[in-house]
């Protein structure tokens, strides 16, 4: 099997409600630019990275796919994907401008693209694959009921209603707004309205100083809360570690954090409790599951944060043994062949072969049009 062509894909999808908020971010639509790999046996293997589809970044993106990566892949076989990914990642010229940022983005989504072409070829869906179990019971927790931006009643309503009627056990609330007492505030009103049996994840997108951090992470501990997400500047390790060593809520990030390198130091440091790596983030699958693997050597969760909008993430996690929980974003369900299943909190394994993140066909006319 040899790569003949590479076409790239753009994709916006709106969010719910027509626009969501953290304490950093702001966005209308999640983006997806990507890219469909071509196959001299015509299959087509779709991989994509994650944004906040702004269009001329995301072009970037593309173009780095595109016009850096696909000269390297004309005529490889893409069933080698390891090899391509060793060969890729330490390709002179591009590394010398960047292990992170926009060239590292494109190499997570040409990475996933050929897994997804390695998995279409054998018939399988990744996650068996790579070898995991469909009677593993991997659990979903819900975020989109969360946002900074939904008025304290639509957050609790919302929240309720992901209980009650979607059978979720776990939901995530943004905190780090302008008030740490109306953050207290939101989180406590959802808590007496889930009552006590309900896990809450709370996510400060970085926000806080470390002064910030410590005093309502005290605060927060009067809630019973799973985990404080991002509380300061994502890549700062010492002032992490320091928060760790000071309150009692276990620490949660990596969403940001670009190479395996990076969540060794991390988690050597003690600075990170539940790991979030992204394979839209890191370079692709082949990166995410040796962060995987470094997590499970010291025994910590890994609870991926799912810029794919858990597409590919379901995969991994059916087959990684450090992986019982997943989050889920429900973005672009309506964009994909084979959407994400969640049944009364647990996510279905996918029968569908490939990787997870073939567009629909209404999806790609849509695209190619835009
Ligand atoms: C929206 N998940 C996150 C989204 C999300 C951000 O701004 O990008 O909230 O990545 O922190 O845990
Ligand atoms: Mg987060």
């Amino acid at each position: 099997m040899k790569i003949t062509k590479l076409e790239p894909i753009i994709l916006h999808a709106p969010v719910t409600r027509g626009g969501i908020a953290d304490s950093t971010h702001r966005l209308t639509h999640w983006g997806a630019p990507g890219v469909a790999i071509h196959t001299d046996e015509g299959q087509i293997g779709y991989g994509f990275s994650g944004t906040h589809a702004h269009l001329p970044t995301d072009r970037l993106i593309v173009d780095c796919i595109v016009d850096s990566y696909g000269p390297l892949l004309l005529g490889k076989d893409p069933r080698e994907v390891r090899a391509i990914w060793e060969m890729l990642h330490n390709q002179p010229e591009i590394s010398w401008v960047g292990r992170a940022g926009i060239t590292h983005l494109a190499l997570g989504a040409v990475d996933i693209a050929l897994w997804d072409l390695k998995a279409k070829d054998l018939g399988l869906p990744l996650w068996r694959l790579l070898g995991g179990s469909a009677s593993k019971r991997l659990e979903a927790y819900n975020t989109d009921g969360g946002w900074l931006n939904w008025p304290l009643e639509t957050m609790v309503s919302d929240c309720k209603r992901l209980v009650e009627e979607e059978g979720y056990k776990a939901v995530k609330l943004k905190v780090g707004g302008p008030s740490s007492r109306e953050d207290l505030r939101r989180v406590e009103a959802v808590r007496k309205a889930l009552g006590p049996d309900i896990r809450i994840m709370t996510d400060a997108n970085g926000r806080w100083t470390l002064p910030q951090a410590i005093q309502t992470a005290r605060h927060l501990e009067d809630f019973d809360i799973v985990w404080i997400e991002e509380p300061i500047g994502f890549d700062d390790l010492d002032g992490h570690r320091r928060l760790a060593e000071t309150i009692s809520t276990p620490i949660a990030l990596g969403e940001q954090l670009y190479m395996t390198a990076q969540f060794r130091d991390f988690i050597e440091a003690g600075a990170v409790h539940y790991v979030q790596p992204d394979v839209v983030r890191l370079a692709g699958i082949t990166e995410f599951w040796q962060v995987a693997d470094l997590a499970h050597c010291y025994e910590l969760p890994v609870v991926p944060h799912v810029g794919d909008m858990c597409q590919v993430h379901q995969h991994v996690c059916f087959a990684h043994p450090a992986c019982s929980l997943l989050e889920y974003i429900p973005w672009l369900r309506d964009w994909m062949e084979a959407p994400a299943r969640i049944e009364a909190g647990f996510y279905v394994a996918p029968d569908e072969p490939g990787a997870g993140m073939t567009p629909s066909l209404r999806a790609l006319a849509e695209i190619n049009k835009a």
